[in-house]
């Protein structure tokens, strides 16, 4: 099963959207296999955001993503990866469509709530970074055979 990493940046920490986040994938049918709370380290940080290092803003966004707590996430589901990037919507809130995190949460491309990978490449790469393999839960739910 396909799995990604998702992250609620520190604004929506500070704005107490977690519950409201976890909610929204738990009811679209996805699985949680891991989580923790936890302030990212600057290094973890710039090698997270690499793809991004000779953009103007990368030194604000490792600023700002480092400023408070995150809560990182891992999920499972089929197509997880694409799906959750939909229902997070386009980076920047003012474009993100009604119905979607950012579009629903988000003001400002800074500070857009969540974080999630774009590709099985990102996926695989962030998951390594933000979790120990140890830190991953296999399990089986009972409600996934009224999905699949
Ligand atoms: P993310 O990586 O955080 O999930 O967001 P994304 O894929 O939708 O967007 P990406 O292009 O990877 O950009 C990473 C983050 O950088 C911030 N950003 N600021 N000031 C700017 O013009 C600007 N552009 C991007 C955003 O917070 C974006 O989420
Ligand atoms: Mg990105």
């Amino acid at each position: 099963m396909e799995k990604t990493f998702l992250m609620v940046k520190p604004d929506g920490v500070q704005r107490n959207l977690i519950g409201e986040i976890v909610s929204r994938f738990e009811k679209k049918g996805f699985q949680l296999i891991g989580a923790k709370l936890m302030i990212i380290p600057a290094e973890v940080a710039e090698k997270h955001y690499a793809e991004h290092k000779e953009r103007p803003f990368f030194g604000e966004l490792v600023d700002f993503i480092t400023s408070g707590p995150v809560f990182a996430m891992a999920w499972q589901g089929e197509s997880v990866i694409a799906t959750a990037r939909q229902m997070m919507g386009s980076t920047n809130p003012k474009d993100a469509a009604p119905g979607t995190i950012r579009g629903d949460f988000g003001v400002t491309v800074g500070k857009n709530i969540i974080h999630g990978s774009d590709s099985p490449e990102s996926a695989e790469r962030e998951l390594g970074i933000f979790f120990k393999e140890e830190e991953l839960s296999e399990y089986s739910k009972l409600v996934n055979e009224w999905i699949y």
